[in-house]
This record gives C-alpha cells, structure tokens and sequence, in this order.
C-alpha cells in the first residue's frame, strides 16, 4: 500500500481521519458495551457515536480516558467503568504506527496507553482507526515507544530501559513539570529506531521492574479502518500459519 498523505495539508489529513472515524463507528451494533479510545482520531470516533445515539443506538460505552469520558458525557453518550463490564464487545481506537505485515500497534502518543491497552484486552473486537500516514514497515520507524513507569525511581527504570536499547526522554507537561498519567506514572518516550522483533521487546518490557505498561500492542488487532485519499480500507491481520 503506497502512502499518498504524506505531503497532504492538515485539512486533508482531518477529512481522512473524519472518513475512517465515521466507517468505524458504523462497525457499533445496538446492544454493545463499545470501548473508547483516547486521542485526536478517537475523539472524531466518540463525535460519531454521540450523533449515532442522538438518532437512537442504545450502547454503554467504557472511556480509555477522563478527557474521553468528558466527551462522551458531553454527547449522552451512556458510560459504565471496565469493572461493571470486564467484557467488551468492540473497541475503537486509534494508533500511533500500525506495522502493515502484522497489524501490531505503537500506542500511547496522547498518553493513555495504561487504560487503552486494558480496554482493548477486554473486547472481543479491537479496530485501529488512523490516517493512512500511521501505516509503517517496521514499529518504532517514526515514533518513540511510550513506556509508563512508576515515578518511584524512575531514573532507575530508565537505566534499564537504556539497556535495552531505548534512546528514553522524560515526557513534560505543558506547566514544565513530568506528564502525569490518569493513573498517577510518568511516561519514558523511547526511540528505538525500527523495532527488529516488537514482540521479543514487548516480552523484555513486560518484564523491567518499574515499567507499568508499554505502547506496544501485539497480536491485540482485530481489523485497521484506514482513511486514504481514494477511500476507506479495511487491513485484516494475517492468518497464522
Ligand atoms: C493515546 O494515548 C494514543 O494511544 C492515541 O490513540 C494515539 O496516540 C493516536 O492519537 P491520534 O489519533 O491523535 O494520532
């Protein structure tokens, strides 16, 4: 799949993200408890839903998010906690990269991943929504891998995610200090560079002490809605051999 929105103005990019937003919502069947991601994507997703229960879909939906649960309780959009529903019909979120040949995911840009990656092991369905820009050969080719870590000695933290290759940076919020997760961690932004075997990594970060939870999301994609300039494409994963 060539990618022809690299050059594309941010209006254009908008449009692609409204398009694959609006596909993705059409996926809801009345009756769902419907996962709801975080980010600029995600936002544009919840925005359909909110319209689609204005005209009368009956869904409960989990926020990955507080900024998404404001929007959605902005919408009427019905809300429940992952505790009430621990089993979740679809999830609808976005992605910072999605590697083509396997539909693994780097997530965690706007620094929800924690939540996000709970929500999307507990549906059924987990669908990626993103602008064709997102698409990547290789995880970690454009984006550096956010790491939630306790901020108890995260120094430490960090020294062993150097070891494993990680170039780690201290994510800031805007008032100069650390970001701070809805969870209470901080974020390590990690540049790789092309992740060789994301999976042999998500199992090493799985296992570092101080690491809560990372951006990699492996084996958890049901199905990519694609917003391209000629229209929306559904990218499956690849059928295990
Ligand atoms: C939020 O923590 C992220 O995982 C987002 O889903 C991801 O960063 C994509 O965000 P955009 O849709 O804003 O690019």
């Amino acid at each position: 799949m060539t990618n022809s929105s690299e050059q594309a103005s941010p209006e254009a990019i908008q449009r692609l993200k409204e398009e694959a937003a609006e596909s993705a919502a059409a996926l809801i069947e009345d009756g769902m408890i419907v996962g709801l991601g975080s980010g600029s994507t995600a936002k544009l997703v919840v925005a359909a839903i909110g319209r689609r229960v204005k005209s009368g879909l009956n869904i409960v939906g989990i926020p990955t998010s507080e900024k998404t649960a404001a929007q959605a309780r902005e919408l009427n959009i019905p809300l429940a906690t992952l505790a009430q529903h621990p089993q979740i019909h679809l999830a609808l979120d976005g992605a910072d990269e999605v590697e083509l040949s396997t539909l693994n995911l780097i997530k965690g840009g706007g620094g929800n991943l924690l939540r996000e990656k709970l929500v999307a092991i507990a549906s059924q369905r987990f669908v990626a929504v993103v602008d064709e820009r997102k698409l990547v050969d290789k995880l970690g080719a454009t984006f550096s891998l956010p790491v939630e870590v306790v901020p108890f000695g995260w120094q430490s933290t960090e020294q062993r995610l150097k070891k494993l290759g990680a170039n780690s940076q201290l994510r800031m919020g805007a008032n100069g200090e650390p970001y701070i997760t809805d969870g209470g961690h901080y974020i390590l932004d990690c540049a790789f560079g092309p992740i060789a075997s994301p999976a042999t990594l998500a199992a090493n970060l799985d296992t570092t002490v101080g690491v809560v939870e990372h951006g990699l999301f492996i084996g958890m994609t049901s199905a990519v809605v694609v917003g391209r300039p000629d229209g929306i494409k559904l990218l499956n994963p690849p059928v295990p051999a």
